[in-house]
């Protein structure tokens, strides 16, 4: 059996109950096989590829706080270290009652080679919790933070590991988190990026995940001679990364026309109204039933859907395996030319390959939203040098990142003769990074 066969193996095996983090490893492995063929002595003799499967450390601890009416509730923390060969630890803090050991080592493991895609020297970790900050008071997310913090804080610090947002954490989580961290540790560092602009957040850092993915999906168009102006353009979930992917698609002159949360979906043929969508979802934390009440064009539908309108450009950016085989079907069959991931794994392996071999031009997440977590990496840089950088500063930078990342893994996937297979490209050339660096600091 081949060495990437045998990991493969290995992972489902010591991993049984971890299907996202499986699923994860499969995708990264496959598509690593040319180098892994070229190298297979010495990766072998060094057990990089065991090596990198395995996180540094998994902490899980106990996470008390006490709810409006005076109930104690307790929920779980997590935080994987996962690889800090190249950096410290960098990646964010899920909330979400879904929220699992496989889930969090799933998007640890991804954020190694997407931190190593950015260029930028951050390693990969991930961590959160299963509470549920949805319909919570103020107060209630303020304890559950402190607590979370009483435990995190021991692992973390502004060059060791830095967390940051991600699905149920914003700006309101990250405050609290900070301001916890800074009353416990006493110093006042860069220990979280993401934090508002009046204690050391960075312009540009709301809207990075979103902006990057159109910058990104932009130049992947481009190369391939099609322009994203005048498109039809579908996004899926409503957080932060959807609406700020929606506003940039539209100030390129493209048209979005629909996003979704948990309970359902809205399709505005004329075009999602922003105002309205940062009214319903930023500042009244509502559903998009109250978006689809305010806007006469929009139809509002229970459920799941969004990839079953005709689009040319689909934009997954709300969680993991939310696109599957059929949705994937609908989009080629409606004429879908590119997807481009703003989530983290939010195809499935099997539409991904679908997309693929349909001729669906396929920009994974990795690469795709990176440009949150790069720039996160500004941020840091900027809490180093005790500076801020202006809005437009950091945009550009932003943008030359993301187009940086795209014909890195254009040159990579061609290097290895896989011209287009873009997911190959991403996870070829984040991984060669990691790689020189594990090798070059010998066996720890
Ligand atoms: P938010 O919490 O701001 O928004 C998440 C959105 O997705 C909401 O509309 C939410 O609906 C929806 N959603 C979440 N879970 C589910 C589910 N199980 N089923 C259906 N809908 C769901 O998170 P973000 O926008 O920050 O994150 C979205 C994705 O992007 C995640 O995969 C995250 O890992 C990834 N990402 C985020 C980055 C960032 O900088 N924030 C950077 C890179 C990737 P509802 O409100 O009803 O739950
Ligand atoms: O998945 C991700 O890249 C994020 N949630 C952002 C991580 C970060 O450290 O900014």
């Amino acid at each position: 059996m081949g060495y990437v066969d045998e990991i493969i193996e290995l992972t489902a095996k010591k991993n049984a109950d971890q299907p996202e983090f499986i699923q994860a490893v499969t995708e990264v492995l496959e598509s690593l096989r040319p180098v892994v063929d070229a190298n297979e002595e010495l990766y072998r003799r060094e057990a990089v590829l065991e090596r990198i499967v395995e996180p540094d450390r998994q902490i899980l601890f106990r996470v008390p706080w006490v709810d409006d009416k005076g109930q104690v509730q307790v929920n779980r923390g997590y935080r994987v270290q996962f690889n800090n060969s190249i950096g410290p630890y960098k990646g964010g803090i899920r909330l979400h009652p879904s929220v699992n050991l496989g889930i969090i080592k799933f998007l640890g493991f991804e954020q190694i080679f997407k931190n190593s895609l950015t260029s930028l020297p951050i390693g990969g970790g991930k961590g959160g919790s299963d509470f549920d900050p949805k319909g919570k008071s103020d107060r209630e997310i303020m304890a559950f933070c402190q607590s979370f913090m009483n435990e995190l804080y021991k692992y973390i610090g502004a060059d060791t590991d830095v967390p940051a947002g991600d699905i149920g954490t914003g700006a309101r989580e990250i405050g609290y988190m900070f301001g916890q961290y800074k009353k416990i540790r006493g110093v006042y560092e860069g220990v979280f990026t993401g934090k508002g602009l009046s204690y050391g957040g960075s312009l540009a850092r709301k809207e990075a995940t979103g902006f990057g993915l159109l910058y990104l999906t932009n130049e992947m168009l481009k190369c391939n001679g099609i322009e994203l102006a005048g498109k039809t353009v579908c996004i899926s979930g409503s957080g932060n990364v959807a609406i700020y992917a929606a506003q940039k698609a539209t100030e390129l002159g493209a048209k979005v026309v629909t996003v979704s949360d948990s309970t359902g979906w809205v399709y505005d043929p004329e075009g999602i109204d922003l105002a309205l969508l940062k009214e319903v979802k930023e500042v009244k934390r509502a559903r998009l039933t109250e978006y689809a009440a305010n806007r006469p064009s929009a139809q509002y539908h229970e459920g799941r859907g969004v990839w079953t309108i005709k689009c040319d450009v689909a934009l997954p950016c709300a969680t993991q395996n939310e696109l599957l085989l059929d949705d994937a079907k609908a989009l080629v069959a409606n004429g879908c030319i590119a997807v481009a991931e703003g989530a983290n794994m939010p195809t499935t392996l099997d539409a991904t390959e679908y997309l693929k071999t349909n001729g669906v031009l396929f920009a994974p997440g990795k690469a795709a939203n990176a440009g949150g977590v790069a720039t996160s990496a500004l941020e840091m840089s900027q809490n180093s040098e005790r500076l801020s950088w202006s809005f437009e500063e950091v945009d550009s930078k932003l943008q030359t990142i993301m187009v940086n990342i795209f014909h890195n893994l254009d040159a990579a996937a061609k290097k290895y003769g896989k011209e287009g297979d873009y997911v190959a490209g991403a996870n070829i050339a984040g991984f060669e990074k990691v790689v020189d660096a594990m090798l070059a600091q010998g066996v720890c």
